[in-house]
C-alpha cells in the first residue's frame, strides 16, 4: 500500500516544508517523504499529519527522515530547506548561508533522485534554482523555481479585494526575478477579459486615481513578502508559497498544461540568455514544456531588464563565490 502512489519528496521540514506535506496529502497527489537534517522534527511532522488522515479523508503514505535514501525515487522533490529572512534582511542576504545548503541538497537530489522533477522555493530563488540545476545537470525542464505563482496570487487577491470580485475571476501576473524589482503585468491583468485599469477608472471615474490605486497595489506586492516578514517577527510567509508550489507540482504530476508563472531558464527568449528568470510557461508531464513570450511595451521591457540585471547581479555574487 505505501509507496506505490508518485512519489513527492520535500527537503526541508520547516514552515512551509510542513504544509506541503499536508497538502500533498489532503489533495492525494502520492505518498510522501519529509527530509530534514534536524533530527524526529519531519517524523514528528509527518505522524501528527497522518493521523488527521481519518478526519480529512485522504489515502496517502507520509514518512518523515533525517536520510537522503528515502527520497529514492521520487518523481517529484520540493525544496524549501535554507533559513527564511528575519525582519529587515533582503532576500539576497541569504546568498551565502543558503547556496552551500542548496549545493548540499542538490547533490543528494542527483544521487537518490536522478529522474525527479525539482521545484525549488528556498531564497533568493532565482540564485538557488541557477545553482540547483548546475549541481544536478538535470535537464532545465526538470529544474524549476517558484515564485511567480505566489506573487501573482498576491497581486490577484490585492485587485479583487480592491474592485469587490471574486478573486476566482482575476488573472495576474507578475514576471521577473522574485525581488523588489519584480514585474507585475498591469496591462494584462484583467477580471474575467475586463481590463482591470478599466474598472478602476469606472469605479473612480478619475483616470489619476485610478492610476495612483493601481501604483500602490504594484508596490504592495513587491513588498509583499516583506510585509508578512514584519507582521510574524520571525520567520517568513509559509502558507501561500506552500500552495503555490503545490500548484505547481500538481501540474507536473496529473500532466495539466496549467500555464503558469515560474522561474525557469531562458534561451534566447525575451532576449536572455541562459539566465533562470521568472515567465509564463506551460506545465505539464514534461515540466517545462514551453516557455511563452508575451510582447511587452517600452515600458514593460525596461522594467523586465532591470528586473534581469539584478538577477544576473546574484548570479555574478555567486560566481564571484565559487558557487556556479
Ligand atoms: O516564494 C518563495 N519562493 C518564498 C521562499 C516565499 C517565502 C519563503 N521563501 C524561502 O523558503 C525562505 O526564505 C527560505 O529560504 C525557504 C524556507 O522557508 P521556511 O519558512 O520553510 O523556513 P524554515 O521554517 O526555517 O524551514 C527551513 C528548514 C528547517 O527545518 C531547517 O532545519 C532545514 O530547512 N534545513 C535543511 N534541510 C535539509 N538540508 C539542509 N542542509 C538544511 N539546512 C536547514
Amino acid at each position: 500500500m505505501c509507496f506505490t502512489r508518485p512519489k513527492i519528496a520535500l527537503i526541508g521540514g520547516g514552515q512551509i516544508g510542513g504544509v506541503l506535506a499536508q497538502l500533498s496529502a489532503l489533495k492525494e497527489l502520492g505518498d510522501v517523504v519529509l527530509f530534514d537534517i534536524v533530527e524526529d522534527m519531519p517524523q514528528g511532522k509527518t505522524l501528527d499529519i497522518a493521523e488527521a488522515s481519518r478526519v480529512d479523508g485522504f489515502d496517502a503514505c507520509l514518512r518523515g527522515t533525517n536520510d537522503y535514501k528515502d527520497i529514492a525515487g521520487a518523481n517529484i522533490v520540493i525544496v524549501t530547506a535554507g533559513l527564511p529572512r528575519k525582519p529587515g534582511m533582503s532576500r539576497d542576504d541569504l546568498l551565502t548561508t543558503n547556496a552551500n545548503i542548496i549545493k548540499s541538497v542538490a547533490e543528494n537530489i542527483k544521487k537518490y533522485a536522478p529522474d525527479s522533477y525539482v521545484i525549488v522555493i528556498s531564497n533568493p530563488l532565482d540564485a538557488m534554482v541557477t545553482l540547483m540545476q548546475k549541481i544536478t545537470g538535470f535537464p532545465a525542464e526538470r529544474v524549476i523555481g517558484q515564485a511567480g505563482v505566489l506573487d501573482s496570487s498576491r497581486f490577484a487577491s490585492f485587485i479583487a479585494w480592491e474592485l469587490g470580485v471574486s478573486v476566482k475571476d482575476v488573472n495576474a501576473m507578475v514576471l521577473g526575478g522574485h525581488g523588489d524589482t519584480m514585474v507585475p503585468l498591469v496591462r494584462y491583468a484583467n477580471v474575467n477579459g475586463c481590463p482591470v485599469m478599466e474598472l478602476l477608472e469606472k469605479k473612480y471615474n478619475d483616470k489619476a486615481k485610478a492610476k495612483e490605486v493601481m501604483v500602490a497595489m504594484v508596490e504592495r506586492t513587491k513588498q509583499a513578502g516583506g510585509e508578512v516578514v514584519k507582521l510574524l517577527k520571525t520567520g517568513s510567509a509559509f502558507y501561500s508559497p506552500a500552495s503555490s508550489a503545490i500548484q505547481m507540482a500538481e501540474a507536473i504530476l496529473k500532466d495539466e498544461k496549467r500555464v503558469l508563472p515560474v522561474c525557469a531558464l531562458l534561451k534566447g527568449e525575451y532576449s536572455i540568455d541562459n539566465l533562470y528568470v521568472g515567465v509564463p510557461v506551460v506545465l505539464g508531464k514534461n515540466g517545462v514544456e514551453k516557455i511563452i513570450e508575451l510582447d511587452l511595451d517600452a515600458e514593460e521591457q525596461a522594467l523586465m531588464d532591470n528586473s534581469v540585471n539584478a538577477v544576473k547581479d546574484l548570479v555574478e555574487a555567486m560566481t564571484r563565490l565559487g558557487f556556479l
